[in-house]
């Protein structure tokens, strides 16, 4: 791995940690990059009342000096505002009393309260959900945020939209804007599609009254990545295992698909894989990322054999309904044992927005994390002359290629 982010911190604790090492040195960083990302975060219809008591920013600890990045791990902290009216219940040296005020022992089907106490031997639910609670994904939206300022240095773009939410499809023009998440911002549900858009308000009132929760699906884009990202070389090293453990990782995520995803499954071949078009004269210009070559479609989404093909990433994701229902399902008490109704918590009714911000961070660090396996570098120069030098050899292969072929029809000929 070369760029690792960790992530720390509980839900109502003190604030969230991330870490981020591997960052080249040199790599231009303000906080108001991270904080832009860190308040698309928080947007989003069907949030819940956490929202309006948290803004939140980021606080340089380590790793950056003058607004450059210096090679050393890069640590932030996101201070939670909630913090002030917990600070008894999730004192780090609390009595018993304080602990117990807001005990958790009837969990919720669906969180991680059940199996986590079985499993790290806890009476009460709130010793696990305070780190299995979504908040951690405002530490990774922090550490993708600087993944994304180096991606931008190259020309990378990472953008997001929601495709449902509620079981309502949302359609999206196909030829996407760009940039995608100017256009998607827009919306309070990031879709593309003003009908939907309107529906599916009314189905977030319409759950949130029966005290329900809803899911949905976000397809994220990534554009101006060089063709050679990942290998086919080894399991670990393919982009789309990479991938899909990143986003599979994000709360609530239940399934990722990449370009057409489940469909090819069900199509022919010759329906499923992207016929490939020499580019005009076959002499890509300096720079041309695709390595002089172009696919009709983009049924792949971008990757073949795990690797960039130079055309845009196509990624989608799942995300069932959050947890926490205001009508609660039936669970077991867990001091007694009897059967009870799940706890009801303070809770969104759907954070399916907030998830494709979230899906934007994870999928640039790992892309972050395959620019720097390929081009490597100790500061952003050397990355540059890397990528650089690897996009010209790229450009010159054609020609290369058809003056070695010229030289060995020559030889045929005479020989
Ligand atoms: C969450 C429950 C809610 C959400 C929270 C995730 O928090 P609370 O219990 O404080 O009301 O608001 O999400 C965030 C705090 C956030 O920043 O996204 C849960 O149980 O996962």
């Amino acid at each position: 791995m070369h760029l690792r982010v960790t992530t720390a911190g509980e839900s109502h604790g003190k604030g969230l940690i991330a870490l981020v090492e591997g960052l080249p040195a040199g790599l231009p960083v303000r906080a108001d990059d991270v904080d832009r990302e860190l308040a698309r975060r928080m947007q989003g219809y069907g949030r819940g009342a956490r929202m309006k008591i948290e803004r939140d920013r980021v606080e340089w600890l380590s790793g950056v000096r003058g607004g450059e990045t210096l090679g050393s791990p890069v640590a932030m902290l996101v201070a939670n505002r909630d913090w002030s009216n917990w600070e008894d219940v999730m004192a780090a040296e609390g009595t018993p009393g304080e602990l117990r005020r807001r005990r958790v022992s009837r969990p919720r089907p669906g969180h991680a309260d059940l199996a986590g106490v079985l499993k790290y031997d806890r009476l009460d639910a709130r010793d696990i959900l305070e780190r299995a609670s979504a908040r951690e994904t405002a530490a990774r939206v922090a550490g993708g945020a600087l993944a994304r300022r180096l991606l931008d240095e190259f020309g990378i773009e990472i953008g997001s939209h929601v495709v449902s939410l509620g079981g309502i499809r949302a359609d999206a023009p196909a030829e996407l804007p760009s940039p995608l998440n100017a256009a998607a911002d827009r919306s309070e549900v990031r879709t593309l599609d003003a009908a939907a858009h309107a529906r599916i308000i009314a189905r977030i009132d319409a759950a949130k009254q029966a005290g329900d929760t809803l899911g949905g699906e976000v397809e994220i884009v990534a554009r101006g990545l060089p063709v050679g990202l990942g290998s086919h070389v080894s399991w670990d090293r393919k982009l789309d295992g990479r991938l899909a453990g990143a986003l599979m990782s994000l709360p609530a995520v239940k399934a990722v698909e990449v370009g057409l995803g489940v469909e090819a499954a069900r199509r022919p071949g010759s329906e499923v894989h992207d016929a490939v078009d020499a580019a005009p004269g076959m002499t890509p210009p300096a720079g041309e990322p695709r390595g002089g070559v172009r696919r009709r479609s983009n049924r792949a989404g971008g990757l073949e054999g795990g690797i960039t093909t130079g055309e845009p990433l196509v990624l989608r994701v799942a995300m069932k309904p959050i947890a926490t229902l205001m009508s609660p399902l039936p669970t077991v008490d867990l001091r007694t044992g009897t059967p009870a109704n799940a706890q009801s918590e303070r809770s969104d009714v759907t954070a399916v927005p907030a998830l494709g911000v979230i899906a934007e961070a994870a999928v640039a660090i790992v892309l972050a994390d395959a620019m720097l396996e390929k081009f490597g570098g100790d500061s952003l120069g050397e990355m540059r002359r890397n990528v650089a030098g690897y996009l010209d050899a790229l450009g010159a292969r054609w020609v290369a290629r058809r003056a070695s072929e010229a030289a060995d029809a020559r030889d045929a000929e005479s020989g």
